[in-house]
């Protein structure tokens, strides 16, 4: 009987990388602080490779990857390759290294799509797998991988969370109708779509005025993704907050947390914790208005690796004129808003184009067409 093939296979490691990439991306949303990493263990039979261990790190951040799937594996790790979709990491953060963890089960091939950027581990888990004699190779779906923790590379080089904005635009570029609060602009497979792009979130943000106009959940409502519901985060200078506001009201559903200026009222701030609101005190820009980059600087601090801004104008506006944004979902719709109409401000249209953002994907949903843009180079 020939002996079974050792030889590394660049197709077959493409393939087990994409599994692995996407088993991480479904992680999305659930595993800050840390981001969402995939670990795939394939052993050699002689009925060709198998796979014995699957892992994504676990709600919350720990267990990581790598864990998860070598317990999965058991003993049938020793002599298999180990996919990852981020170096292993080799510092004693709140969990022993991963680096260790392989080395120990006896794994000979490491196959890691990207170096982690955190200076803690920077090519250190790749270093140390390689002086115990692992075979390394690093690369392979790189592009993938660093997408999906494009707010991991964010929170540990530029010290806040990656920023997507998503608004929705009428025919006649209207964002909303003045005082009749919420308006239904996209239809039920687009606004299904934001449910999703939620949930794949650490957060949501709207600006106060959203919330007194409109009074949101945002909480992700599809079927069997409840707990998929990310922080809710307002910023309110003046700690306008109502506490009858569903989101205050319905706080069981999903942690809500406000950011609001130095000089925000105490007595609405400590009602606002008795209610059990995560208030976070900011330092003001010159406009007198909260700095929007020292509080993704707060919220990063938290945790956060990411941050969906769900609006209102203003708060797009000025995110993107302060080069916050990462990554944007425009949702077109064919209907028209009409008189009394809110315009999308012409910041918005052009700061997608002074940011130099570039169009990355356009799909139907329904009636009304998605637009995704991100930041050119990204
Ligand atoms: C991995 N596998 O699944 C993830 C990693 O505080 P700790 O010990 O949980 O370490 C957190 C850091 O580990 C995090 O900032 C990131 O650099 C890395 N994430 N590493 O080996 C995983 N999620
Ligand atoms: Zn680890």
């Amino acid at each position: 009987m020939p002996p079974a093939v050792t030889r590394p296979d660049a197709e077959r490691d493409r393939r087990f990388m994409a599994a692995a990439l996407g088993l991480a991306r479904r992680g999305l949303g659930r595993t800050w602080p840390n981001p969402s990493v995939a670990a795939i263990i394939v052993a050699e039979t002689e009925d060709g490779p198998v796979v014995v261990g699957r892992g994504v790190t676990a709600a919350g951040g720990r267990p990581h990857a790598e864990i998860v799937a070598l317990a999965e594996a058991g003993t049938a790790a020793r002599g298999a390759t180990c996919y990852v979709t981020l170096e292993p990491c080799s510092h004693h953060g709140k969990s022993p290294p991963c680096s260790d963890a392989l080395k120990a089960a006896g794994i000979a091939r490491l196959v890691s799509a990207m170096e982690d950027p955190n200076p803690e581990v920077a090519g250190g888990g790749h270093r140390a797998l390689e002086a115990a004699g692992v075979s390394v190779a690093v690369g392979i779906g790189g592009a993938e991988a660093r997408e999906i923790v494009r707010g991991h590379i964010l929170k540990v080089t530029e010290g806040r969370p990656l920023v997507t904005l998503k608004l929705a635009v009428s025919a006649d570029g209207m964002i909303g109708r003045k005082g009749e609060g919420q308006v239904a602009i996209t239809g039920p497979e687009a606004r299904a779509r934001v449910h999703l792009m939620r949930a794949e979130h650490d957060a949501i943000a709207v600006g106060i005025g959203t919330v007194l106009a409109d009074d949101p959940e945002l909480t992700c409502r599809l079927p069997g993704m409840a707990d998929g519901s990310p922080v809710r985060i307002v910023f309110d200078t003046n700690a306008r907050l109502p506490l009858g506001a569903r989101m205050v009201e319905g706080i069981a559903a999903a942690p809500v947390w406000a950011i609001v200026g130095k000089a925000a009222p105490q007595e609405r701030v400590r009602a606002l914790q008795a209610a059990g609101v995560v208030v976070i005190a900011a330092p003001s820009a010159e406009d007198g208005r909260i700095d929007l980059r020292i509080a993704l600087t707060l919220l990063a601090a938290r945790g956060l690796t990411s941050v969906m801004v769900e609006g209102g104008a203003d708060l797009a506006s000025a995110l993107l004129s302060a080069g916050l944004v990462d990554r944007a979902a425009i949702f077109s719709s064919p209907g028209e808003i009409g008189p009394g109409g809110i315009a999308a401000p012409d910041m918005v249209r052009a700061g997608l184009a002074l940011s130099r953002f570039t169009e990355t994907e356009t799909r139907g949903f329904g009636p009304d067409l998605l637009r995704l843009f991100a930041r050119e180079g990204d």
